[in-house]
């Protein structure tokens, strides 16, 4: 029940909520009582974290009337709405955000300023939820934005981690993993509702029995259950009113502990079922492509999807609602494999707890879900071993096996006589043990399948699930990636926005392909400064923050080289290496004269998987490769080579501003889409890249002439592959090649240790699964042009202005259009 329809007779009571006035009093006065009465705290002896949680539900409060209006509306109108199930959002900071979306950034500069408060230092107060790894966790949390800044009714779903991504440290050159502790300072940005938990089942078995009607039915008896609670974050549109919810859930035990087992002197056990309980949405599994952690992560995976499904079917629909009409209210987005133990869940809750008939169900599920594959890389597509599956969820696991039996004999009945295909598209494999392709359940069940760009969609159809393809040509479709120009333009780079906006004028912020009416100021020397001046500006901005921040002092006037995403193989940091070390053995050998070198520093951010040996040793050599160049007064700062730890958004927003270059530089194929790549062309970089992910779009886009093109293609990497890749060949072919990989291996950046760099080499000589020796001397000569270019700062700020121009078609927004009119048929609210 939701509070007494009578005997409350209050006009205050009765009235629409109403926000505190848009005023400087009005913020003052709010953000008094939170420090007064929430915080319990009088102004002058305020701490930064108490005047930081006081501003921040002082803002919250602004968005709080919104968001109860916007569910008042929801109940009324009764749309069809998305739910985005995703296991990782990385959100970002979450103040500024609101501050934009409300149109009170002066308003609160201004009332903490009457305060004696500088609101950069509450800004700075801030630790921004890491509740995801990478790109995947990124984008959730671009799409969240667009759908309430367009108007979607939508609601995301997902993990309150108690930890999210590691806090990466270096000590010797190494990574170093230290916990999250995000939540220590306080969480004023979420509210929680316990009220509203949601049980959830795990292990035990299922019978059969015979209902009161005499049908044959199925129940599932848990062994152990969870209680989910859920945290909901508000999610503000940009300036139009609408606050969509993000629902994050947290575990806790369903009794906290066993009172008799506690009374009988065993601690331990009488706890145990809380440890279990809490172990679930303690910490995000900090991997990003290649899954790991087995069991807990199915548990956090059903977990999430489990409340979430029930969630949305007993507190948000009316108590009333016709359940066979599920799929006009709502369709279930799966963000990549990892909530797709949904499907299952639904069918479950269809066919068990409401008593329909499976053929019934099944429609209704096929039309609710729809499916985004992430990834090309074969490692990375989830797979359960049905013994564990079995296990703990023992009755979804009979589900899956007949939805794989009915889907079997339709294929045997597309494809009559062919075992072998049967076989291969089965849900079910048998090698190396019997387990459950999550990818191909998703395919099954879900009414579409799209990869994340155009290139990868084409690899996920022809490539990673031709049988269904094959099968089922229209389930398949494209939506290209994209980001919230709201974050990563307007709050990244505010004095490039100024420049826009002041040149074209206002509403290009949620109507990004506007940035076009910005390409004849290409030809504009005077705008061509301005935009200079902003890039330069954006560098010294960085340069503050890095020092202030880790203590590096970026040379200044150079060109700023960027290469920041997860550390992985096939995104071949490694290439970025080599290039940084011919360099420097250009200027150290004396083959090249100093002078003669383009001033660069290269900026890296990553982290590496903590089980991912390889990637961290990668880091390593980086950090080696910076302390050596670094610290040779031969190369007199002319090259230099940062290497900040702990990239995250917050570090991306002051880092991508000021970039001049993109490196973008995975092997053909392997990248599905990037993002990343995105941001840095809206905000003026100029890409090196490969044929790859969002890249060729990119290219497409900005045009030949400004981007930097090199490397293998796809087929090319295919044909390469087939005939028999030889990596020491391109060593042995190439001197600068060989200079450079010698330079290592001799250990000239690890103090003589060659060792150190063995494994590294050893892997570049004989195995280089992802190609760097053979890209090598393609992209070194792209370098080169890349340093032509820049000689020339008018032809160089001319194309940088036609990447920003011609890039508005990445903004997110225009994803969730795609969404919209592909997949999920529905529009934005007027
Ligand atoms: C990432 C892709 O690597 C990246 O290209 C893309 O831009 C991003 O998703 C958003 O679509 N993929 C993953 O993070 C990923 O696949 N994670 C694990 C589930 C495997």
């Amino acid at each position: 029940s939701y509070g007494p329809e009578l005997p409350v007779t209050s006009p205050l009571a009765l009235g629409p909520v109403v926000s505190p006035p848009h005023t400087v009093e009005g913020f003052v006065k709010e953000f008094l009582h939170e420090l007064n009465y929430g915080q319990g705290v009088a102004l002058s002896r305020s701490s930064v974290n108490d005047q930081y949680l006081a501003s921040a539900r002082a803002v919250r409060s602004y968005l709080m009337a919104q968001w109860l209006e916007t569910q008042r509306r929801q109940r009324e109108t009764q749309a069809k709405s998305v739910a985005y199930l995703s296991a990782e959002y990385l959100l970002g900071r979450q103040f500024d955000n609101a501050l934009l979306a409300t149109g009170l950034t002066d308003t609160v500069e201004k009332g903490l300023a009457a305060c004696g408060i500088d609101i950069d230092v509450v800004r700075a107060q801030e630790i921004e939820p890491g509740l995801g790894n990478g790109g995947l966790g990124r984008l959730a949390a671009c799409f969240v934005d667009s759908l309430a800044s367009m108007n979607v009714s939508a609601i995301g779903y997902g993990i309150r981690y108690e930890f999210g991504i590691f806090r990466q440290t270096f000590v010797d050159g190494r990574q170093v993993e230290q916990p999250d502790t995000w939540l220590d300072l306080g969480s004023p940005w979420e509210v929680a509702h316990p009220e509203n938990s949601v049980q959830v089942g795990f292990g035990g078995r299922t019978e059969t029995y015979t209902d009161d009607d005499g049908v044959e039915r199925t129940r599932w008896i848990p062994d152990s259950n969870v209680k989910g609670i859920p945290h909901n974050y508000l999610v503000p549109g940009y300036q139009n009113g609408r606050v969509n919810t993000l629902r994050l859930w947290s575990a806790v035990a369903t009794q906290s502990f066993d009172l008799a087992i506690f009374n009988s002197g065993d601690y331990t056990a009488a706890v145990r079922a809380q440890t279990f309980a809490e172990n679930i949405s303690k910490v995000l599994y900090p991997e990003d492509s290649t899954p790991q952690g087995r069991e807990l992560r199915l548990q956090q995976q059903y977990f999430f999807v489990a409340c979430s499904i029930s969630d949305f079917l007993n507190y948000v629909l009316p108590a009333d609602f016709d359940i066979t009409k599920l799929p006009e209210r709502i369709i279930f987005q799966l963000n990549d494999t990892h909530p797709v133990i949904a499907i299952p869940e639904l069918m479950r809750v269809l066919v068990d707890d409401r008593g329909m008939a499976w053929d019934e169900a099944w429609a209704i599920t096929q039309q609710c879900f729809a499916y985004t594959c992430h990834t090309l890389l074969p490692e990375a597509l989830e797979v359960w071993p049905t013994e564990l599956l079995g296990k703990l969820l023992p009755r979804h696991l009979e589900i899956i096996y007949r939805i794989n039996d009915e889907f079997l004999a339709e294929v045997r009945k597309t494809f009559p006589g062919d075992e072998l295909k049967a076989r291969n598209m089965s849900i079910i494999a048998e090698y190396p043990e019997r387990s459950v392709r999550m990818a191909y359940l998703a395919t099954v069940a879900g009414a579409k399948v799209n990869g994340v760009a155009e290139l990868h969609s084409q690899l996920l159809r022809d490539k990673v699930l031709p049988d269904f393809s094959a099968m089922w040509p229209e389930k398949f479709t494209n939506v290209t990636n994209g980001v919230t120009p709201r974050r990563f333009i307007k709050l990244a780079n505010p004095l490039l926005s100024t420049l826009i906006t002041d040149t074209i004028g206002v509403g290009w912020l949620n109507d990004l392909e506007r940035l076009r009416e910005l390409e004849p100021y290409a030809e504009d020397p005077e705008f061509r400064a301005s935009f200079r001046e902003v890039k330069a500006a954006n560098k010294v901005r960085l340069r503050a923050l890095l020092e202030q921040r880790d203590g590096l002092v970026l040379p200044e006037d150079a060109m700023l080289d960027v290469m920041v995403k997860r550390l992985h193989e096939y995104k071949r940091q490694l290439l970025k290496v080599l290039h940084i070390v011919a360099l420097y053995d250009l200027v150290v050998s004396g083959q090249a004269k100093i002078e003669d070198i383009t001033p660069r520093t290269f900026v890296f951010g990553a982290k590496a998987a903590p089980g991912y040996r390889m990637a961290k040793e990668i880091i390593h050599l980086i950090n080696r490769v910076a302390e050596t160049v670094n610290n040779d007064p031969r190369v007199d700062g002319r090259l230099a080579v940062a290497f900040p730890p702990n990239y995250n958004v917050t570090l991306a927003e002051t880092l991508i501003p000021a970039a001049d270059l993109s490196e973008q530089i995975s092997l053909a194929g392997k990248e599905a889409s990037g993002t990343g790549n995105m941001k840095f062309a809206l905000n003026g970089a100029l890409t090196i890249g490969t044929d790859d992910g969002a890249n060729v779009e990119i290219r497409q886009l900005v045009g030949d002439d400004n981007f930097f093109l090199f490397g293998l293609s796809e087929p090319q990497v295919e044909e390469l592959q087939a005939k028999g890749y030889r990596p020491s060949a391109f060593y042995e072919s190439n001197e600068s090649l060989r200079r450079a990989i010698d330079l290592i291996a001799s250990g000239a950046f690890t103090g003589g240790d060659r060792e150190a760099v063995g494994p590294i080499v050893g892997d570049l000589l004989y195995n280089d699964r992802f190609m760097v020796l053979a890209d090598y001397q393609s992209y070194i000569e792209a370098q080169e042009r890349v340093d032509e270019r820049y000689a020339d700062p008018d032809a160089w700020s001319r194309s940088a202005i036609l990447n920003v121009a011609r890039s508005g078609f990445f903004s997110s927004d225009r994803a969730m259009t795609d969404y919209m009119d592909r997949i999920w048929h529905v529009s934005p609210r007027r």
